[in-house]
C-alpha cells in the first residue's frame, strides 16, 4: 500500500483525540463521558498548549540565534478575550479540531463558551494592545507584551432593575490552561524609604534607596500565536508575591510590622484593574501598579540584553519600549535609574540610551484623562525615581530657556508654565513621555493633527520631528475569521483567502458589489448572524427581537463624549413620532446598546438606567406594534462583541467631533459589513475616505467647529430648547416621569447636563442638542436606504471590500518601518 508522506507539523486528528482523553484522565480522573464542560475545556486547551509550546520554544530559539531588535509593548491593559478559539484559528487548526471533537461527540463552540474572557483592560486602549500582539506575531516580529496579571479583571456587569451592578471578575477561578509561571525570572521592586548618597572609592556619587518596602514580581507568560507561521511571541504579565526572606522568628517589633506591611502590599498591588476609562483618579495604588510592572519589565529587558551583549551603551540597537499612553511612563525614569545606579553610567550616557529607547502613544485628548501626580505622593512612593524626574525637568527647563530666551514675542515663563514636567505641585506624565522619547504618535490622522495644532502645540513646535501618526487597526483573524465564519467563508469563496494575512486583498470583493446573487448571499449571511444575535439576546435578556428589523448598534464604553445619550434621546423622539402618527410608514428597528460605565461615573450610570427605562416602556407598548425595540446587552465584552459586530446593520459612531481619538469598534463593524452612522471624528474620517460618503451616514459639527465653540465659551442650548418642539418634548420627558413613573426627578441630572439653566457655559458640553437635528436627519436617510435592499447590500459589501486599510497588520508594519525598525524573523 502506498502511504502519503505526513508533514511533521500537520494536524494529527487521532493524536489530538487521544491527548484530550488522556488529559481528562490525568487532570480529573475521569473519562470523556464523565467530565463536565469546564473540564473538557481544560483538557482541550492543554492539548492545544502542547502544540503551541513546541512552536514557542522554536521561536525563542530562533530569536536567541538571530539576535533581532525587539519591541517591549508596555501597557497597563491587555484586553485579550478568549484564547482557545483564537489559538486554533492562528494554528490553522480550527476546522480539524472542531471535526475531531465532533467525532468525540463534543461541540467546539460550547467548549469555547466555557472559557472566561481575559479582560485585563477597559476598552479601546487595551483591546488595541491585544490586536497589536496578534499582528506582531503574524508578521514575524519579535515582541514582548509587558503588563499586570490582575487577579480581577474588568468587572462583570449585571443589570438589576435597569441599573448597572458591578460583580467581581474572578477569571482565574478554574485555573488558566494557557499561562506559564516563570519564577526563575522574578524581580524585586522597591517602594518608599529614602535615598542616601555616598561617594565610592572612584569619587562617584552612589545613590541607594533605604528603609524601603519591597515586593517580588513573578512573571506569567502567555503564548501569542502568529497566524500560520510557527511564530509564538510572549505576553509577560507580572504577579506580586511577598518577599520571603524575612525572619518572622525575630521578636523585633519593627521587623514584624514591616513583614506584615510588605505582605499586604504584595496582596493589594495586583488585586484589581482600575475600571476607569479616560478618567484619571490619582489613586496611590494605581501609581504602585504602574511602577511595579514597569520596574520588573525594565529590569528584565536590561538583564536579557546583557545576557547576550556586553556593551550597555548599544541597548537601543536591540531594544525599543513602546509606552501605551502615559500609564507606563515611569519606564523612562526607571531605565535611567538602572543605567546609572546599577550600570554606573553617567547622566549623559543614560539619557542618550533612554531617549533612543522610549516612544509614546497618545490615546486621548480628554483633559480629565491626563495623568498628573501630586509631588508629595510621587516622591514618597518613588523617592529615587522622583529625583531623576526632577533632574530631567531641570535640564528640560534649561533647554526651553536656551531655545526661547532670545526669540522675540515669546514669553519664556509662559512656555515653562505650560511645558514643564513638574509644575504647580504636580508631575505631568505626558510631558515627560514627550521630552524623553524619540517618537510621539496619535492614533488617527485627525487626532494627530489636533495634537500637533492644539493639545501639544508647544511640544510640536519644539520637537516637530518626533510627531507622527499611526492610524489604529484591528485583527481580521479574530474579528472576521473567528467572529463571523459565514462571512469569512463567503469572502474566501469569492476572492481567495489571502485577506487573512493581507487584508487589502479583500478589495477584490468590489466587483461583486453590484452582483445580484452576491448581494442576496450577503444579506442572507447577515440575516443568519442576526438570528444568532437574536438568540443570544433572548437567552441573556429575555427580549424577543425580529431579525428582519434594522439592527442599529452602539457598543463601547459609556462616556458622555461618546453620546449614548444622543442615541437614546433620538429613540425617545422616534417613539413620540410613532405614537402621534400611528399611520407612519416606519421600518422596524432594533436599537442595541452595550456599555460598561466606570463605577463612580454618575451620569454614565444614569444613562444606562435611562436606556433600560426607555426599553421597558417602548418594548411593552402594544400601540407601536413592535416597530421599535430597545435592547441593552448586559456585560458587553470581547466574546459577545464578536457575535454583535457580525450581526450589525448600522454602526453608531457618534462621538462629539474631536473627542474620540480613533475608535476601533468602527473598524470591526465595517469589516463585518455594517454601515457607519457617525460624526467626522477619529478614524471615522478615514473610514469614509476609504468607502466613500455615499456608503455611510455622516452628520454633525466638524472637529474644527466644536473647537471654535469651545474656544468661545460653548454655545447656548436654550436656543434649541426654545425653538425645537421635538427636542423640547423629549427633554421634558426626562423630568416628567414618562420613563420614571415613581420618581420623576430620577433623570434630572441628565436634563441638567444638557440645559443647566443656572450655568449656561457648562451646559451640553458634548453638543448633543446642537447635533440632534442633523443626527435625526441622518437616521431618516438610514431608514430610506435600508428600504432599498439591493443598494444597501451593495453599500455593505463595499464596506467590507474597503476595510483593508484598517487591519492592525498595516498599523504594526508602520510602527516597524517608521518608529521601531525591528528585524523580521522567518522560521524554517
Ligand atoms: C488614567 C485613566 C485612563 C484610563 C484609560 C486614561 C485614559 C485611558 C485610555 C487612554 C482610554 C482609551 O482607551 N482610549 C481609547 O484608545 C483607543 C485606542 O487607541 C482609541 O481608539 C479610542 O478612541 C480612545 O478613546
Amino acid at each position: 500500500a502506498s502511504e502519503k508522506p505526513v508533514k511533521a507539523k500537520e494536524f494529527d486528528k487521532e493524536l489530538f483525540k487521544r491527548s484530550v482523553e488522556y488529559n481528562v484522565r490525568t487532570l480529573y480522573r475521569k473519562n470523556l463521558e464523565e467530565a463536565d464542560a469546564q473540564q473538557i475545556f481544560q483538557a482541550v486547551s492543554y492539548a492545544i498548549k502542547d502544540r503551541i509550546v513546541e512552536n514557542w520554544m522554536e521561536t525563542q530559539k530562533a530569536y536567541e540565534k538571530e539576535d533581532p531588535k525587539m519591541v517591549y509593548y508596555m501597557s497597563m491593559e491587555f484586553l485579550m478575550g478568549r484564547a482557545l478559539g483564537n489559538n486554533l484559528i492562528n494554528l490553522k487548526a480550527y476546522k480539524p479540531v472542531a471535526e475531531a471533537l465532533e467525532e468525540l461527540g463534543l461541540d467546539l463552540n460550547l467548549i469555547e463558551d466555557q472559557e472566561p474572557d481575559a479582560a485585563l483592560g477597559n476598552g479601546g486602549l487595551g483591546r488595541l494592545a491585544a490586536c497589536f500582539l496578534d499582528s506582531l506575531a503574524t508578521l514575524g516580529y519579535p515582541a514582548y507584551g509587558c503588563g499586570i496579571r490582575y487577579r480581577y479583571g474588568m468587572f462583570k456587569q449585571e443589570i438589576r432593575d435597569g441599573y448597572q451592578v458591578e460583580v467581581p471578575d474572578n477569571w482565574l477561578m478554574n485555573g488558566n490552561p494557557f499561562e506559564l509561571r516563570r519564577p526563575e525570572y522574578a524581580k524585586i521592586v522597591k517602594f518608599g524609604g529614602y535615598v542616601s548618597v555616598h561617594t565610592d572609592e572612584n569619587g562617584r556619587n552612589v545613590f541607594t534607596q533605604e528603609g524601603y518596602q519591597s515586593v517580588k514580581a513573578v512573571p506569567f507568560d502567555f503564548p501569542i500565536v502568529g497566524y500560520g507561521n510557527g511564530i509564538v511571541n510572549t505576553l509577560r504579565i507580572w504577579d506580586a508575591e511577598p518577599v520571603e526572606c524575612f525572619q518572622l522568628d525575630s521578636f523585633d517589633k519593627g521587623d514584624y510590622q514591616k513583614a506584615v506591611e510588605q505582605e499586604n502590599l504584595a496582596r493589594n498591588i495586583v488585586e484589581v484593574l482600575y475600571p476607569n476609562d479616560n478618567h484619571y483618579a490619582g489613586k496611590e495604588l494605581r501609581l504602585k501598579q504602574q511602577y511595579f510592572f514597569i520596574s520588573a519589565s525594565v529590569q528584565e529587558a536590561v538583564e536579557k540584553y546583557m545576557r547576550k551583549h556586553d556593551d550597555i551603551h548599544k541597548f537601543y540597537e536591540k531594544v525599543t519600549f513602546q509606552l501605551n499612553d502615559t500609564h507606563p511612563t515611569v519606564a523612562i525614569a526607571e531605565l535611567m535609574r538602572v543605567l546609572m545606579d546599577d550600570y554606573y553610567l553617567t547622566w549623559e550616557e543614560a539619557w542618550e540610551i533612554t531617549t533612543k529607547t522610549c516612544a509614546y502613544t497618545n490615546h486621548t485628548i480628554m483633559a480629565e484623562a491626563l495623568e498628573k501626580w501630586p509631588i508629595e505622593l510621587f516622591s514618597r512612593l518613588l523617592p529615587r525615581i522622583y529625583q531623576i524626574v526632577e533632574e530631567i525637568n531641570r535640564r528640560f527647563i534649561l533647554d526651553i530657556q536656551q531655545k526661547y530666551s532670545n526669540v522675540p514675542g515669546v514669553d519664556v515663563q509662559e512656555k515653562i508654565r505650560k511645558m514643564a514636567i513638574i509644575y504647580d505641585g504636580q508631575v505631568k506624565m505626558a510631558h515627560m513621555a514627550i521630552v524623553a522619547g524619540y517618537s510621539v504618535n496619535g492614533v488617527a490622522r485627525l487626532h494627530t493633527e489636533i495634537l500637533k495644532t492644539q493639545e501639544l502645540k508647544d511640544f510640536y513646535e519644539m520637537f516637530p520631528e518626533r510627531f507622527n501618526n499611526k492610524t489604529n487597526g484591528i485583527t481580521q483573524r479574530r474579528f472576521l475569521l473567528h467572529a463571523n465564519p459565514l462571512l469569512a467563508d463567503w469572502v474566501t469563496a469569492h476572492v481567495g483567502d489571502d485577506w487573512i494575512t493581507d487584508l487589502p486583498q479583500i478589495s477584490r470583493l468590489k466587483v461583486y458589489a453590484d452582483d445580484k446573487k452576491a448581494q442576496q448571499e450577503f444579506m442572507n449571511i447577515k440575516y443568519q448572524n442576526k438570528v444568532r444575535l437574536a438568540k443570544y439576546i433572548l437567552e441573556h435578556n429575555g427580549i424577543e427581537v425580529d431579525p428582519r428589523s434594522i439592527f442599529d448598534v452602539q457598543v463601547k464604553r459609556l462616556h458622555e463624549y461618546k453620546r449614548q445619550l444622543l442615541n437614546i434621546l433620538h429613540v425617545m423622539y422616534l417613539y413620540n413620532e410613532l405614537k402621534e402618527h400611528p399611520e407612519l410608514d416606519f421600518y422596524p428597528r432594533t436599537f442595541i446598546f452595550g456599555a460598561k460605565a466606570a463605577a463612580g461615573y454618575r451620569n454614565a450610570k444614569l444613562t444606562i438606567k435611562l436606556i433600560n427605562s426607555v426599553a421597558d416602556v417602548v418594548n411593552n407598548d402594544p400601540a407601536i406594534n413592535g416597530k421599535i425595540k430597545v435592547v441593552f446587552i448586559e456585560n458587553y465584552n470581547v466574546s459577545n462583541a464578536e457575535i454583535i459586530f457580525a450581526a450589525a446593520d448600522v454602526s453608531e459612531q457618534i462621538s462629539t467631533a474631536s473627542k474620540e481619538a480613533s475608535g476601533t469598534g468602527n473598524m470591526k463593524f465595517m469589516l463585518n459589513g455594517a454601515l457607519t452612522l457617525g460624526t467626522m471624528d477619529g478614524a471615522n474620517v478615514e473610514i469614509v475616505e476609504e468607502v466613500g460618503e455615499e456608503n455611510a451616514f455622516i452628520f454633525g459639527l466638524s472637529a474644527q467647529e466644536v473647537i471654535n465653540y469651545e474656544n468661545h465659551g460653548g454655545y447656548d442650548p436654550m436656543e434649541i430648547f426654545n425653538n425645537d418642539q421635538d427636542v423640547r418634548k423629549v427633554l421634558m420627558q426626562l423630568i416628567n416621569g414618562t420613563y420614571a413613573p415613581g420618581d420623576p426627578e430620577l433623570f434630572r441630572p441628565l436634563y441638567n447636563s444638557l440645559l443647566n439653566t443656572q450655568c449656561t457655559a457648562k451646559a451640553d458640553t458634548y453638543f448633543i442638542l446642537k447635533d440632534f437635528k442633523s443626527y435625526a436627519e441622518a437616521q431618516k436617510k438610514v431608514e430610506a436606504a435600508y428600504r432599498d435592499e439591493d443598494n444597501w447590500a451593495k453599500s455593505a459589501i463595499l464596506n467590507v471590500a474597503c476595510s483593508g486599510k484598517f487591519t492592525s497588520d498595516r498599523t504594526i508594519q508602520q510602527y516597524v518601518d517608521e518608529i521601531w525598525h525591528l528585524d523580521k524573523v522567518v522560521l524554517k
